[in-house]
């Protein structure tokens, strides 16, 4: 009987890795939205991730544009893990709505953080870059909040807790304890610690290799140790 209850915990621990890499963010590219007509993507509840491109640095002369849509009643929030951008002349620009026929809500053309929330269940973001120099550009999480309408009141170095109207200090999000009243701020897909694990490992792909190639030796060993119990 134990050891069925082993192999049937290793199970579980295996089901639940597969099903959490399963569940994190997909990842967009702005380098494959520089063509002209502005594409859409949709905003589920795991968000999304966006990265400048994928080798190490962004191209110059760039003009990229994406736009991000929830379903009706809720708005996308644009919150920036890292940016990387040459101050003054490669720049992101934000507009509150589905192209950039309004004018940009916010225009930065520096590396200090992002974070915005829409107004509505649009946003578009725009990438343009200068003929010189280039750095190695962002990543950017868009995830779902529920209501239309947000006036974000936070300093832009907080995090907004949307139900409650409380701001509280970035360095709370995900840190295992429910700052926000209703614990908003360990939810979010940012707080998934394989995708935290991924980012922390220095790159997407290698993080992913090693990560699986780390989880199967983890399961072999706890296998083999089982097993070995087992016939005793
Ligand atoms: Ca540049
Ligand atoms: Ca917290």
């Amino acid at each position: 009987m134990a050891c069925k209850t082993s192999f049937t915990v290793v199970a579980a621990i295996m089901c639940m890795y597969v099903c959490s890499v399963n569940g994190s963010a997909e990842s967009y590219y702005m380098e494959d939205y520089c063509t002209g007509s502005v594409r859409q993507i949709h905003v589920g509840y795991n968000g999304v991730m966006l990265y400048s491109q994928r080798g190490a640095h962004y191209e110059n002369d760039i003009n990229c544009t994406v736009t991000f849509y929830t379903a009706e009643g809720q708005v996308p929030m644009l919150i920036s893990r890292w940016i990387n951008l040459e101050n003054s002349y490669d720049c992101i620009q934000l507009f509150d709505g589905q192209d950039t026929s309004v004018l940009p809500t916010v225009t930065q053309c520096h590396s200090d953080p992002l974070r915005y929330f829409s107004t509505q269940r649009y946003l578009t973001v725009q990438m343009t870059t200068d003929d010189g120099v280039s750095y190695d550009g962002f990543r950017i999480s868009v995830i779902v909040y529920g209501n239309t309408g947000v006036e974000d009141q936070c300093d832009l170095d907080a995090f907004h807790c949307q139900s409650s109207h409380q701001c509280i200090a970035m360095k709370k999000v995900c840190n295992n304890r429910d700052d926000c009243r209703n614990g908003e701020d360990e939810d979010i897909p940012e707080c998934d610690p394989v995708e935290s694990w991924l980012y922390w490992s220095g790159g997407q792909v290698a993080g992913l290799i090693i990560g699986y190639l780390i989880f199967l030796i983890t399961v072999i060993a706890i296998v083999v140790v089982v097993n070995r119990r087992c016939k005793k």
